[in-house]
Order: C-alpha cells, then sequence, then structure tokens
C-alpha cells in the first residue's frame, strides 16, 4: 500500500472513530439526564450517607428483599427464654420489603442526642430507672446525660423515651427536610436478620459471643453480682454500655443490632403475630400505649440477644438500657 493511500485509510477510521466516540458520548449524556429528569437514582445497597454534617446520624443502604419474620419452632425452648416471654414472635410470616429504606449504621450518640437537646432546649426528664446490684430495675433521678454509669460521647443515648424518640427524628426531619422516622418492627428484623435465618446474625456460642457483642458477662457480671442471668462464658470488655461501632457490623454493614442497647421501635404492641403487617409497614393497631422494643442490652441473659425477640414497655418509660436508631424511605 502506498502513503498516500494508507494515509486515507487512516483518516476513515479515524473519521469512524470520532463519530463512534461522538455517538457514545452523545447516548451517555442523553442516558444520564434522563436518569436525572425522570428517574432519581438511589444509593446501591450498603452506601453510607448523612443528610448533614452537624449531628446528623450516619445511614446505610439496605437492599429491598424478603424474609421470614420472627422465631422457628424450638428456637426459645432452645434458648431457655422464660415461660411468660415465649410465645410473641410467633406464627413465622414471610414479609417483603418493596420499598427503598435506609437505616441507621448505628444507635443514636450521646453525642447526637446533645445536638438535638441543645437545638430544641429540651428539658431534661425527672426520672430514669437503672440497674442495681441483682439487675433489677430502680428508679433514680438520671437522665441521658447522667444515666448513673460512665459514657462517652460516642455512646448509645439511653434514658429515652419513645416519645422522646419520635421528638428527635420530628427535629432531625425538620433540620434536614428528609422524613426520619424510627424503623417499623418488620423493617428492624429484617435489618438485623440481614439475610441470616439463625437467633443471631453471629455465632450462637455462647463462648464466642463476646466477640460480637456487647451483653450481660462477666465483666457484667463484676458490677452486678446479683444478677444470675448473665452469660458467663466470656468477657466483653464492657460492664455498661459501648461505643457504638465497638464491635462487628452485620450483613447489611449495621452496627449494635444485638446487644448493647435495645431499640425503639415504630410498632403499637401486639401480642404475637397473628393479623401482623407484611409489607414492611407499621402495625398501628393493638396497644398503642406500648411499643415494641428489639436488640437486647448489655445486660441482657443471651435468650433476649435474638433478631426474633421482642419486648413491649410503654410509651413513657426510660431506662438505662433502652435506646433507639432512626430510618428513613428513599
Ligand atoms: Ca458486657
Amino acid at each position: 500500500m502506498n502513503k498516500k493511500k494508507a494515509g486515507a485509510v487512516n483518516e476513515m477510521r479515524f473519521g469512524v472513530r470520532l463519530v463512534s466516540t461522538t455517538a457514545f458520548a452523545l447516548l451517555a449524556a442523553i442516558t444520564g439526564a434522563l436518569m436525572m429528569v425522570g428517574c432519581p437514582q438511589t444509593p446501591a445497597p450498603g452506601t453510607s450517607f448523612r443528610d448533614c454534617s452537624n449531628g446528623c446520624p450516619e445511614m446505610v443502604v439496605v437492599p429491598q428483599g424478603r424474609f421470614t419474620m420472627g422465631a422457628p419452632a424450638g428456637e426459645e425452648a432452645r434458648e431457655n427464654l422464660p415461660d411468660q416471654r415465649r410465645g410473641r414472635s410467633v406464627p413465622q410470616h414471610l414479609v417483603t420489603i418493596r420499598h427503598k429504606l435506609a437505616i441507621a449504621k448505628f444507635d443514636v450518640t450521646r453525642d447526637e442526642y446533645a445536638q438535638f437537646v441543645a437545638e430544641t432546649n429540651r428539658p431534661d426528664a425527672d426520672s430514669c430507672d437503672t440497674l442495681n446490684a441483682s439487675g433489677t430495675f430502680i428508679a433514680t433521678n438520671g437522665n441521658w446525660h447522667s444515666p448513673g454509669f460512665p459514657q462517652t460521647g460516642r455512646d448509645p443515648v439511653v434514658c429515652v423515651s419513645w416519645d422522646d424518640a419520635q421528638a428527635y427524628v420530628a427535629w432531625l426531619s425538620a433540620k434536614t427536610g428528609h422524613v426520619y422516622r424510627l424503623p417499623t418492627e418488620a423493617e428492624w428484623e429484617y435489618a438485623a436478620r440481614a439475610g441470616t435465618t439463625t437467633a443471631r446474625y453471629f455465632s450462637d456460642n455462647p463462648a464466642e459471643l463476646c466477640r460480637y457483642t456487647n451483653v450481660g458477662d462477666l465483666d457484667y457480671s463484676e458490677q452486678h453480682p446479683g444478677d444470675s442471668g448473665v452469660n458467663r462464658a466470656c468477657r466483653d470488655g464492657y460492664a455498661f454500655t459501648s461505643p457504638v461501632g465497638s464491635f462487628p457490623p452485620n450483613q447489611f454493614g449495621l452496627y449494635d443490632m444485638l446487644g448493647n442497647v435495645n431499640d425503639w421501635t415504630e410498632d403499637c404492641w401486639n401480642a404475637n403475630y397473628s393479623g401482623a403487617p407484611t409489607d414492611g409497614t407499621a402495625w398501628q393497631s393493638g396497644d398503642c400505649g406500648r411499643r415494641v422494643v428489639h436488640g437486647g442490652s448489655w445486660d441482657a441473659d443471651l435468650s433476649g440477644v435474638r433478631s426474633a425477640n421482642r419486648r413491649n414497655p410503654p410509651t413513657s418509660s426510660r431506662n438505662t438500657t433502652l435506646g433507639f436508631r432512626v430510618a428513613k424511605t428513599l
């Protein structure tokens, strides 16, 4: 091939390349514009974000999906759940989470709650129940910043009622212009299980439990020697609350879903799951003076530290084992 002919061929190839590059760029621009205008993109599952830099909790996008909610046959007996607390997490039922959802990576911390109190001038409550040396709740004049044991600003806030949590999410919604709320009970269990069907999202071996969460362990037992219902098989390093994120996350990237503090959820209390919603929405009928709590806490015996376990404190209840985390529909 002579040089002139070769040059013409190269020009032609360059021209084809130029046309295809331009066409690709144009197509990409049109697709991008369509996505911006018509189909706002939800961040991928696992993505984390904050809606403000001064006091907003870090959120994690969880995948949409379906799961079996509740305790399988035999779990409560195997875990030695006290008789009076059995039968609350049945019947098992399928729940489908079709909505796009983010759950807070951590429980609301003392520092985050302090921001809310400062911006709203919220007065201190005048009482909080805490645990005596026998592990029995007693009334004190403690509150969220003085729970009766040492905490860092990164520890989960405690001594907060369901009503306090509602005031917090209302403030956070107004501050950010986004709707924040408590997780529904189904969202909470879906997020805690993160695809697992076992009693916990980590090991069920009592001796290994202290690697994964903060519960009533040997450290707790030394401060509460009269409490017989604790796990003496290991030491997790904390006699009271631990800073959030001190233990490994679950498979959705969420921390402390089990142990450390119990979490308030949105749902009214019902004695079992007969008639429960199956679409991940909150159960808004039943005993709404009580709300469902999940997760187990720093004082808990192992039977209480299970994804399916549920309790029913009154909405006004404030105690040192009870906090919350927030949720947001995307
Ligand atoms: Ca502990």
